[in-house]
């Protein structure tokens, strides 16, 4: 069972019934009935409004909805999305997106139980309002008390072998969580130059975040490694403060740091910067065309880059950027 991403305009909307799932970005486009994450932010650069990341299985899917999440899977491999409204969680005496936070992934390591794949491999998290502060706690800190307290709650650990992941604020919409399981561990990767988010020091919020920088994980016959959101911090401190231009350049130093170190374990032969698929969350449309400038001088054209305009989790961060590639695995290896 392999996987393919498929990049289209968000126009086309006819499935072929091998969709495992994936994400919509920008606004306005027509529902699917696979499980697809709405990023509604603005695309930048782009001439299309919306434009959709599909996920293609090469055989049939199921599908089901379990505690509101839309699932598929195909073969031992298991997309959802889940999508809770904060104000369901009101009330409890905690910040509702702190509570929504861990009954989203609660949610989640239950029907990952369930269904016999245990491992999460990738996590895609968006919310309104990163930066905004509420009970005394800046909402991307309180995201990571609720993340951190459901991998408590299910025993898994919090360092080491924890997801690739995402976290990324929106202008607004309900807390959303895209996720990819499967039956084997990813092999977790870390960037030497930074300290790893698990190990985070508490001017960060009084929970770590829990995700590692990336991941290769291993759909049969297949190596895919996800680099996560990864920004201008060095060390545990950002870097480059007001300096987009910088900031981008450090991003995929950064990146570059994680596929040499993923290369040092791949078992597909290395992965190259130029085979990466990038999406470029920009906090301020604004700095678009110094972003477009610098990502272009060390990434070159790279085809498939998607620009978002998003919040970044820390309010001095302006750029963050994602990549991912997929390598085909000779029947041998595992
Ligand atoms: C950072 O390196 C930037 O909380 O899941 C990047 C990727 C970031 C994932 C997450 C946060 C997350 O700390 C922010």
């Amino acid at each position: 069972m392999t996987l393919q991403l498929l990049l289209s305009p968000a126009a086309v909307s006819r499935g072929t019934g091998r969709e495992l799932g994936g994400a919509r970005l920008g606004g306005g486009a027509p529902a699917v009935d696979w499980p697809e994450q709405a990023i509604s932010a603005p695309l930048l650069g782009s001439t299309a409004d919306s434009l959709r990341e599909t996920w293609l299985a090469d055989g049939p899917v199921s599908a089901g909805v379990s505690e509101g999440i839309a699932w598929r899977r195909a073969g031992d491999l298991l997309y959802g999305v889940v999508e809770l409204a904060e104000a369901g969680f009101a009330g409890a005496g905690i910040p509702p997106l702190q509570a929504a936070s861990r009954a989203a992934y609660d949610r989640i390591f239950r029907l990952l139980d369930a269904q016999g794949l245990p491992c999460l491999w990738r996590v895609w998290n968006y919310l309104a309002d990163i930066n905004g502060e509420t009970h005394g706690l800046e909402r991307y800190r309180q995201f990571n008390i609720g993340r951190q307290d459901a991998f408590l709650d299910y025993r898994r650990g919090t360092t080491g072998n924890v997801p690739a992941a995402c976290a990324i604020g929106l202008a607004g919409g309900p807390l959303s969580i895209a996720f990819l399981a499967g039956p084997q561990p990813a092999v977790p990767v870390e960037n030497p130059r930074q300290v790893s988010a698990y190990h985070y020091p508490a001017e960060y919020g009084p929970r770590s975040p829990t995700f590692s920088r990336g991941a290769l994980v291993h759909p049969p016959g297949q190596e895919i490694l996800f680099v996560s959101g990864t920004a201008s911090i060095v060390g545990h401190r950002t870097v480059h403060p007001g300096d987009v231009a910088g900031q981008c350049r450090e991003s995929l130093a950064n990146i570059a740091a994680v596929v040499a170190e993923a290369n040092r374990v791949a078992r597909s032969g290395d992965f190259s910067p130029g085979e990466l698929v990038h999406r470029v969350y920009v906090r301020e449309a604004a700095d678009f065309p110094a972003v477009r400038a610098a990502f272009a001088e060390l990434a070159g054209e790279a085809p498939g880059t998607v620009f978002v305009q998003a919040d970044i989790c820390r309010a001095d961060l302006l750029v963050e950027i994602e990549a991912m590639a997929v390598h085909p695995l000779a029947p041998t290896g595992r």
